[in-house]
């Protein structure tokens, strides 16, 4: 019995959140407390629509799709790469109350702006309008459908209020934590003070199984029946929705959620044409006007000069001689960073050693800026670190709630999941076998990069009010701090004393060229070629470095005890020690140490029956690796973003002759440089651009990432501008790197649309997921030369 009870209690571990008192008091996203942060474009992956933070909220959004043409019945609603827009992001974005967005279909192009209005008890009103314009390439002025819809997740009601037999003319409803509230749709106009266009409406008022299913709830309503004709024009059969009839297999599955309401409203009008769809809380009761018309378009106008001032003041792009252009672009990054921000509430899937099956992590809300809109619209534990970079000169308080989440996340063993995929509609988004977060597996703590941001600025202006709202959040942030801290330093201990050694390395050494680190963040970037507990992790050292020296400042800030910390610090800032863990003196640069060989290769190899696999009566060809001379405990000897580490993040004393070494692989082409920005691993590595496995295309072998490269324009700033050897030569440096990263960031996004995931070392083109405005935004940062 004892045993059993044991196993069952290390089993629940790995979900039992920490006992410390959360960061944020439970109410702390309501309207009471927040109001002006209640509604907001919270949902990254749409291309419009908003949401209250809070668990179950009252969900809007627009979908559309273009009549009579070849892409008849092509609806867009959740952003897909797979839609092939031309572009799409926020060029304006204040990150709480106010946003102006374009969205680049084939043939006409979407402004999609938002107003807030603070009043009443729910967080106020809001005002979308949305302005479609064909392009000047189009034959013809084409007929689009937007689709306006309203859901309610489990709790909350809507009624529908029909005029002219088929147009909606308003939802309303009531929620928990909405109380009553309206949503009007205007008619649409050929602009503000035009007249009225003709237009056809059609509405759909359903049940929902869950927000995951919007999209095909209305896919399956559509319905060809429905004719446009204007006056002038010919007449034309349109798709519209139409009635949708839940299958009783569904309601069955669905029982309990099937009381979520769906109502759409749907317009079919020729462009060009805008459109006002206005929110009233129930609760404002003295709202001086409607926030629409002129008086919209005045506040809007208000916004966007507000927005351009502070932009100018926090960045000064302008003053630095960038052009209208180049700074329009550095809006539109900083403003999709902002606008992609998300509140998602849900659990993740977990398991432990103890956990025979994935087991259900505690439910709770992550507020968070994400990566990709399209790709990975979620949380990313070390993503979020950058992204709070740039975010934090804008808005500290979202810095400080969005770290205040993601500690509150943290479990009873100081782990914080990776990868935070909360919800059905994340779900959806995410291959089953990534679904599930291992308490083993660490990623980089970069969250201490924003608090060190944090701690700068309260060191630079402690009068500021957000200066003085820092101690209390510190405070309540710290036993946290402390027991990740914690766990990194006892569950990712290295060999040797003061080594560190990231766990969860790929298992199934021989399917891999070398086996990937996704912990690390650098996935497929080389490592010991046969993982082993023999590992040590220079990257995984300088993070602890980093983290070390954070926790030593805060405590002393709070008048903690931090000998602990500094000692650490100490010792691990001291180079003697890392060079004697990571120099190798063959490569002439830092790196990992472990089982290794680098006479590996991948080589096809027949094989009868995989295992586990139906019989195949003929062989099948696979990749597997080759190890032609038996691996040895030695240096890995790669060279790339894992050796510039200790220069990255600055551990490096001015004068230390490591740096030398280091300017001269970065500034070397064959090594490190290209025109566009470091590569992450050196043109002359063995594993530069190999493939990992048949299907694995090599992804930190070559390209070029922004994040790493954001601090090494940092790291050649700082050594740039501190006395020691090599000043001079970090100096100019910078210069040439930083230019090339604007330049080529920005030339991408203007040839393509679009920022992204990384570049290519060769050409310089963007590639992977876009629009990628997760670290690869902070060439804003590298623009304003504020490190
Ligand atoms: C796969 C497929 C629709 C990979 O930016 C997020 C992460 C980084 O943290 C990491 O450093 N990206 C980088 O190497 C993207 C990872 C996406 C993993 C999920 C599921 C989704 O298919």
């Amino acid at each position: 019995f004892y045993a059993l009870y044991m196993r069952s209690s290390l089993a629940r571990r790995v979900v039992t959140l920490h006992p410390s008192p959360r960061v944020l008091d439970a109410n702390s996203s309501s309207p009471d407390v927040s109001p002006e942060r209640y509604w907001g474009t919270y949902r990254p992956q749409v291309y419009f629509g908003m949401k209250t933070r809070s668990p179950r909220s009252v969900v809007t959004g627009l979908m559309w799709m273009r009549q009579f043409a070849e892409m008849d019945g092509n609806l867009r609603h959740t952003c897909e790469q797979g839609d092939h827009l031309l572009g799409y992001g926020w060029l304006m974005h204040d990150g709480v109350s106010f946003g102006v967005q374009e969205v680049h279909d084939r043939e006409f192009t979407l402004t999609t702006e938002f107003v807030k209005r603070m009043g009443g008890d729910h967080g106020g009103d809001w005002t979308w309008r949305i302005t479609a314009k064909q392009h000047s390439t189009a034959s013809s002025a084409p007929v689009i459908s937007l689709m306006f819809y309203t859901a309610t997740d489990v709790q909350g009601s809507l009624q529908a209020h029909v005029e002219e037999k088929h147009r909606l003319s308003s939802v309303t409803g009531t929620s928990e934590e909405l109380g009553n509230f309206k949503i009007t749709f205007g008619k649409p106009t050929a602009g503000e003070g035009a007249s009225g266009k003709y237009a056809r409406y059609n509405y759909l008022q359903t049940k929902s199984p869950g927000l995951d299913q919007l999209t095909d709830i209305v896919k399956n309503s559509l319905n060809h029946k429905f004719e446009f004709s204007p006056p002038k024009g010919e007449k034309r059969f349109y798709f519209a929705v139409d009635s949708y009839k839940v299958t009783n297999h569904q309601n069955q599955q669905n029982d309990l959620k099937m009381e979520s309401d769906f109502v759409v409203h749907q317009v079919t009008v020729q462009t060009p044409f805008q459109i006002e769809v206005l929110f009233e809380s129930g609760s404002f009761w003295d709202r001086p006007n409607q926030l629409v018309g002129s008086m919209l378009t005045d506040e809007l106008e208000k916004r966007k000069v507000a927005f351009d001032e502070r932009f100018e003041s926090t960045f000064g792009l302008q003053a630095k001689g960038f052009t209208s252009s180049q700074i329009k672009f550095a809006k539109a990054a900083l403003s999709n960073m902002l606008g992609g921000m998300g509140y998602f509430f849900g659990q993740s899937v977990v398991q432990s050693v103890y956990n025979e099956h994935p087991v259900l992590y505690p439910e709770g809300p992550l507020f968070t800026a994400v990566p990709s809109r399209s790709f990975f619209p979620r949380g990313f534990l070390w993503d979020e670190g950058f992204h709070q970079l740039l975010i934090s000169k804008w808005d500290t308080q979202l810095t400080k709630e969005v770290i205040a989440h993601w500690l509150d996340l943290i479990n009873i063993e100081g782990w914080i999941p990776r990868e935070q995929i909360l919800d059905d509609e994340a779900r959806s988004k995410v291959p089953s076998e990534f679904i599930v977060q291992h308490n083993e597996n660490a990623n980089p703590p970069t969250l201490f990069l924003a608090l060190q941001e944090l701690l700068e600025q309260l060191d630079a202006q402690p009068e500021l009010s957000s200066s003085q709202t820092m101690i209390p959040f510190l405070r309540r942030l710290y036993p946290r701090l402390q027991v990740w801290f914690e766990w990194f330093n006892t569950t990712q201990a290295g060999p040797m004393a003061n080594s560190y050694r990231w766990r969860g390395r790929d298992k199934d050494t021989n399917l891999f060229l070398n086996p990937k680190t996704l912990t690390s963040g650098l996935d497929d970037y080389p490592r010991a070629s046969h993982p082993s507990a023999d590992e040590r992790h220079v990257d995984l050292y300088c993070w602890m470095t980093l983290a070390s020296g954070i926790m030593a400042n805060v405590a002393r800030i709070l008048g903690e005890p931090h000998l602990v910390y500094e000692n650490t610090h100490r010792t691990l800032s001291n180079n003697d020690l890392l060079n004697k863990l990571h120099w190798s003196e063959n490569l002439h640069a830092f790196s990992d140490y472990g089982n290794h060989t680098q006479a590996v290769s991948l080589q096809q190899e027949k094989v009868f029956v995989p295992p586990g696999q139906p019989r195949h009566q003929y062989p099948v060809t696979r990749l597997v690796r080759s190890v032609r001379k038996a691996p040895k405990l030695q240096y890995v000897n790669a060279l790339g973003y894992v050796s510039l580490f200790p220069f990255l993040l600055q551990i490096l004393k001015p004068d230390s002759p490591k740096i030398e070494h280091i300017l001269r692989d970065i500034q070397d082409p064959e090594r490190l440089w290209t025109p566009y920005g470091l590569r992450s691993l050196s043109h002359s590595d063995p594993l530069y651009m190999k493939r990992n496995t048949e299907h694995d295309a090599p992804y930190w072998r070559g390209p070029i990432w922004i994040n790493i490269n954001y601090l090494a324009v940092r790291a050649l700033h700082h050594y740039g501008s501190i006395e020691g050897p090599y000043k001079k030569k970090a100096a100019t440096l910078y210069q040439d790197l930083r230019t090339n990263l604007i330049n080529n960031v920005y030339k991408q996004y203007m040839e393509t649309g679009y920022i992204w995931e990384q570049y290519n070392d060769s050409t310089g083109r963007g590639q992977g997921s876009h629009p990628f405005t997760g670290w690869s935004a902070l060439t804003v940062l590298i623009m304003a030369e504020e490190y």
